[in-house]
């Protein structure tokens, strides 16, 4: 029991970011998780700590905040050993940059290609999904350009960037290993056929204390 609750849906990369943050900052919380599939998020209870009945949630002693980015930025200011943020404004802003532009550009259209695979409804999506994936390459190439001639997405050391980009790219992963996926053409598993410098990367985000506690249970 800790002074911290962390409320997450399984597999939800919002929150799978927030756990590898407490992971990085080697913060013990309790992950308290709601199931999706009843509604949890919903409930009376839970709307009174978040009344937009979304995840993920930091509830930090007195403190409560909601919406990931927030939520990092929470505890880069609250926990600043080791930083999330950079050094000075240029890296700063190079890291937000990237935090910003992996939700448009990668969390967004990556959710909309796996939910109809998680759901079954890979194949009946097939002309959507394979629209959808050739902009998606196009950032995982940018970024597997960027890894070569650094170990994290904005320099030596890992930032916000990494923790925001990480569990899209996992998700769209599990997706292309997903009954029926291999079908779509998606062209990324296995990540180190296709993006060498992205695969040694994650298993550097992978290496991190912690990780196993972030890693969405019902994955296991
Ligand atoms: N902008 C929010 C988005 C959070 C979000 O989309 N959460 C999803 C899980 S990935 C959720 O709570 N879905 C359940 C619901 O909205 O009922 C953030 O970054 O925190």
């Amino acid at each position: 029991m800790t002074n911290r609750d962390c409320y997450f849906i399984s597999g939800s990369p919002p929150c799978w970011s927030v756990m590898l943050a407490l992971a990085v900052k080697n913060l013990p919380y309790d992950a308290r998780r709601l199931n999706n599939t009843k509604g949890d998020q919903k409930s009376e209870s839970f709307l009174a700590i978040n009344p937009r009945g979304n995840v993920p949630v930091l509830v930090d002693g007195d403190v409560t905040v909601r919406e990931t980015n927030a939520i990092l930025a929470y505890l880069d200011a609250a926990y600043p050993d080791p930083p999330l943020f950079g050094a000075g404004p240029a890296q700063t802003a190079q890291i937000w940059q990237m935090v910003c532009e992996a939700g448009d550009r990668l969390r967004t259209p990556i959710g909309n290609i796996v939910r109809p695979i998680f759901r079954g409804r890979g194949a009946e999506m097939a002309n959507e999904i394979k629209e959808a994936m050739p902009p998606v390459h196009q950032e995982l190439a940018a970024l597997e350009m960027s890894l070569s001639d650094r170990a994290y997405l904005c320099g030596a050391a890992l930032s916000a960037a990494d923790i925001a980009v990480y569990p899209a790219v996992m998700q769209l992963l599990r997706g292309a290993t997903r009954d029926g996926a291999e079908k779509l053409g998606l062209q990324v598993f296995p990540l180190d056929d296709h993006y060498p410098n992205l695969a040694g990367w994650a298993r550097r985000i992978e290496a991190i204390p912690g990780y196993d506690n972030a890693y969405p249970p019902h994955w296991i």
